[in-house]
């Protein structure tokens, strides 16, 4: 999107939105289209295009004689949507024109046709990746940040592309800045992250939890539906909301029994992403993603707690590690391998649902060892129970089937093994502390 003083131009998917233009041609601003293979291009205006066209269509002159391409059609009203589907354009550049219809600027096709995604928590651990990953794939990226905390841009820094997200303040729980972000950057994706996503904080701030985790994701959706646009939606679940295991291996099919506010939370938003799918046909996708960690990953999280304590150990500067519950048993995945995951889900041709896991399980005691005897220590030596960490009631364990989206994502679960998890965030915690 290309924003010029009075001036907005945006894309957006023809083949998805083809309904929902008729909604744009209502706005205020008035619109003008142009169709190019599966795109419709629209060019908007903040003043009253209406007078600029009836007065003599400076936008299909500036067309047709500055880029000899052919004007297709010029929406101001429902009466005059006609768009000619058997006649495509060859247009190269896309004109921007000002409120009197005077022809400002070009944006190239190239630019038109990077897709746009818009993702909530870029300052998280599963937003730095993904911006990086979609990043690389050629997307132009919207990362949403709180404001109302010092906003904290590490994550992105760390992985040295904070120039490269355009980052705009939002807050999950106000949907008039949500409407506002998406009327203003008109995304094909969003991927709604961000959450309070600490289980144990849940509990002692059930309330808080519930606005952000649950009503958060409602708020998204809504303002999904309310702009019309036809904007993809990823909401990520958790296998927390597995909780007291019906079954084992966990599956899409497998009963939920949420065990934290977190988890009922999750499970509201996983729920409402599906009522929204299925009653006003978004194309919203929830990806039931087991535990993934990283050298990113918050330090209260268990896995980042254990290796950068025990780093810290290793070079003398901590003397112990103090725990909650060692016997509790988790999936855990490689987190840049499943932002992969939530790509690939709004890629097909249907939206879904999918577990993505790596189909294997270990216990906390089990990544404390393999920590420590990478680190050539002796872990009895230095890990300490604390009953401060345990919960009210735990999740005793989970293992995923990721069956489906190995199959219909063609995704693999393993590409990155336990052990080298492991090493890869030890290897990261100590050269930082080295440092
Ligand atoms: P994370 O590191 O804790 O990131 C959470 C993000 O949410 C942060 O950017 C945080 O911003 C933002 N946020 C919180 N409240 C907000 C609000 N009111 N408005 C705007 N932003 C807000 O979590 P993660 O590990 O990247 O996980 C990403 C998502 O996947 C979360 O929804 C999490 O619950 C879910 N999930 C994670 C895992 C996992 O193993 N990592 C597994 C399943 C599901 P601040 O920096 O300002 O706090
Ligand atoms: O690392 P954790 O805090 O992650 P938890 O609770 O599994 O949740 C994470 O994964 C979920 C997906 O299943 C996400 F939805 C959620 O947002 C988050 O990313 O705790 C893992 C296990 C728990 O059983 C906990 O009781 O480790 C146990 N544990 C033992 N000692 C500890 C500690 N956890 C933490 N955080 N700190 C401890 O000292």
């Amino acid at each position: 999107m290309t924003k010029n003083s009075n001036l907005l131009a945006l894309v957006v998917d023809y083949k998805s939105t083809l309904k929902n233009a008729l909604k744009i041609t209502n706005r205020p601003e008035g619109t003008c289209f142009i169709l190019k293979d599966e795109f419709l291009v629209g060019v908007l205006t903040d003043g009253d295009i209406r007078r600029a066209m009836v007065a003599g269509h400076p936008i299909d002159t500036a067309v047709s004689s500055v880029m000899n391409t052919k004007f297709v059609s010029c929406l101001y009203n429902d009466d005059y949507f006609k768009i000619l589907k058997d006649k495509p354009v060859s247009v190269r550049y896309i004109p921007l024109v000002d409120a009197n219809g005077r022809l400002m600027d070009f944006i190239s096709r190239s630019t038109l046709e990077k897709k746009i995604a818009l993702i909530t928590g870029i300052t998280g651990q599963d937003g730095a990746y993904l911006a990086q990953f979609l990043l690389k794939k050629g997307y132009r990226v919207y990362g949403a940040y709180r404001i109302n905390s010092t906003p904290n841009f590490e994550k992105i820094d760390e992985l040295g592309i904070t120039q490269k997200i355009d980052l705009i303040d939002f807050d999950l729980i106000d949907m008039g800045s949500i409407i506002n972000a998406i009327e203003t950057i008109q995304p094909h994706e969003i991927y709604n992250l961000a959450a309070q996503s600490f289980v144990k904080h849940s509990f002692s701030q059930p309330v808080g939890t519930s606005h952000m985790t649950a009503l958060g994701a409602t708020n998204v959706l809504e303002a999904i539906r309310l702009t019309s646009i036809g904007s993809k939606f990823y909401q990520a679940s958790s296998s927390e909301m597995f909780g007291k295991v019906q079954q084992i291996p966990q599956n899409e099919l497998t009963p939920f029994y949420p065990r934290s506010p977190y988890a009922v939370a999750k499970l509201y938003a996983h729920y409402m992403t599906i009522n929204y799918r299925e009653s006003y046909g978004i194309f919203a996708c929830s990806g039931i993603l087991f535990n993934h960690e990283s050298p990113l990953r918050g330090l209260e999280f268990v896995t980042r707690k254990i290796t950068n304590t025990a780093a810290k150990i290793k070079l003398g500067l901590a003397n112990e590690l103090q725990l909650g519950n060692l016997e509790a048993k988790r999936d855990w995945g490689y987190a840049p391998d499943y932002v992969e995951c939530m790509w690939l889900m709004l890629q097909q041709d249907k939206p879904d649902d999918y577990v993505i896991a790596t189909g294997e399980t270990h216990s906390v005691k089990e990544f404390v060892e393999k920590t420590f005897s990478y680190l050539d220590l002796d872990y009895k030596k230095y890990v300490k129970i604390n009953p401060k960490y345990y919960r009210p009631t735990e999740v005793d364990i989970l293992l995923g089937d990721p069956s489906k989206a190995k199959g219909k994502l063609n995704w693999n679960p393993t590409k990155t093994t336990f052990d080298e998890l492991i090493e890869i965030m030890i290897k990261s915690d100590l050269k930082r502390l080295e440092k």
